[in-house]
């Protein structure tokens, strides 16, 4: 493995509590490379209890002022943080590849999603903010506003520590909430750059709180009674559990989930095209998306040919620092995730009917120290745990099917729904895919991973739970509405 170009020294971490950065005075917080472990790049304590409630208090008191707040004034401050973001998407991109292991490329482009968020958002200003309904009275309209719904509670994964955290704050704080925000402990200095780009826009005091904290007071922000919404990204287990607290709240809660994404090459599919982007799909981000394909169905007169070209450039792929510009696939989150993903593919192994194909072990070079796993594709002869549980890896499971029918077929038999995809030019072999298939998002020729800010994204089954994220889909959970039949009292006379 290459040496790393930057080795600096560790950045502080701090939480931003109401109006005021503070030093937490909890357990501390070593945010470390996973490619080295060895290296800390940021450093810090944890916030505890007592800062939530400060927290909560402060948006409490700030929500009213911003709730009245002209919304293109709101709008101005996201468009702002955007220009902040952006401006810096070079330098944080590295740091988000340092401290989360993904590509400096993939990093720097995570970071201008950030910041195109930001600005859809911000034009939110300018569409229309509520809806004007005929009334069957003469004299009378109703009017469906749009309204504030009060402070939001977010909780965010180390996979996109800014762009997931960007687009659950930046609707929350462009419709008028305040936000208290729970992010990864695995990525806190990403968080804490969103944070100071906000403030650094001017976002008012205890408007936006960041909590470094742990999974107890992430609790205890999902139950805390000053809290009005809850927005989560994370596994199935833990949004099951924020679920079930929300539920015995009877408070809203949108909760993105894992995946068992699949794609489907159809005997049409064009190979080159499908092999690259099923390699997209499963190995950038070294698997870890929720929207990473992490199966695929190819139907059995192309399978021969694409299962030997995807091993071939799977095996191709150079793993290594993500600083490095020649590296295409950076390690894990951390040493555990690794641990974790190698052992369930030695797991899978001692099962009948599972054969791996490549990768699979551990590095015996230096990367061996590191969160490294390589891209590992393993062929299923017929139903597996590998075709059912996320592994949230570069582990790629393929199967063969008799027919075109029986690939789309596979592709939906999944207790998850988030994204899948098709690869073929039939018209009709795409409109039966998207008829069949239930998933909240489908792509057909392209990789199941991605997500345009402007568009509805979020799935369902154990993906996904409450109202979509993303786009003018976001309105529906970041505001209540208000049905006003409004009629002059001379109309009513
Ligand atoms: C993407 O595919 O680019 O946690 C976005 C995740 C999803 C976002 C995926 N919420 O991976």
């Amino acid at each position: 493995m290459t040496s790393s170009p930057t080795s600096a020294e560790p950045v502080p971490l701090r939480s931003r509590i109401g109006g005021a950065w503070v030093d937490g005075d909890g357990a501390d917080l070593v945010d470390r490379n996973p490619a080295r472990p060895d290296e800390v790049v940021a450093h810090g304590r944890l916030v505890g209890r007592a800062a939530l409630d400060d927290a909560v208090a402060a948006a409490a008191a700030a929500a009213p002022g911003w709730a009245a707040t002209p919304f293109p004034a709101r709008g101005a401050i996201l468009a702002r943080a955007a220009a902040i973001v952006d401006e810096h998407a070079e330098a944080w991109g590295a740091e988000l590849a340092r401290e989360e292991g993904k590509t400096r490329a993939e990093g720097v482009g995570e970071v201008r999603r950030a910041a195109d968020v930001l600005r859809f958002y911000a034009a939110e200003a300018q569409r229309p903010v509520g809806e004007v309904y005929a009334s069957p009275r003469p004299g009378e309209q109703i009017h469906v506003l749009h309204k504030p719904v009060g402070t939001i509670g977010v909780i965010t994964p180390f996979n996109f520590p800014i762009a997931i955290p960007a687009w659950k704050i930046a609707p929350a704080l462009a419709y008028g909430n305040p936000v208290v925000w729970k992010p990864s402990l695995d990525v806190p200095l990403l968080a804490m750059r969103l944070t100071e780009a906000l403030v650094g826009a001017g976002l008012p005091e205890g408007v936006l709180s960041l909590l470094l904290t742990d999974d107890g007071t992430a609790g205890a922000l999902v139950e805390h009674p000053g809290i009005a919404r809850v927005t989560f990204t994370g596994s199935t287990a833990v949004g099951r559990r924020v679920i079930a607290a929300c539920g015995a709240l009877a408070r809203p809660v949108q909760a993105e989930m894992g995946g068992k994404n699949a794609a489907a090459v159809l005997a049409d599919a064009e190979l080159g095209l499908a092999v690259g982007e099923v390699l997209a799909g499963a190995f950038r981000s070294t698997g870890q998306k929720c929207t990473a394909t992490s199966r695929v169905a190819v139907t059995e007169t192309v399978a021969d040919a694409f299962v030997a070209e995807l091993v071939r450039r799977a095996d191709a792929i150079t793993v290594g620092d993500p600083l490095d510009d020649a590296t295409w696939m950076g390690p894990l989150v951390s040493v555990a995730a690794r641990d974790r993903v190698l052992a369930s593919v030695a797991e899978a192994l001692k099962r009948p009917g599972v054969r791996l194909l490549c990768g699979g072990h551990p590095f015996e070079d230096d990367r061996g120290k590191g969160a490294f796993v390589p891209p590992t594709v393993l062929e299923l002869d017929g139903d597996d745990e590998l075709w059912r549980s996320e592994v949230f890896g570069p582990v790629l499971a393929v199967r063969r099917a008799p027919t075109d029918r029986a690939a789309l077929d596979l592709v939906d038999d999944s207790a998850y729904g988030l994204s899948a995809a098709v690869f073929t030019n039939r018209l009709d072999a795409v409109e039966e895919a998207a008829q069949l298939i239930d998933v909240g998002v489908l792509h057909v020729n392209s990789e199941t991973a991605g997500a345009d800010p402007h568009v509805p994204f979020g799935g369902g089954k154990a993906s996904g739970f409450g109202p979509k994220e993303q786009g003018r889909a976001a309105r529906e959970f970041f505001t209540a509405t208000t049905t006003v039949y409004l009629r002059s009292a001379a109309a009513a006379r």
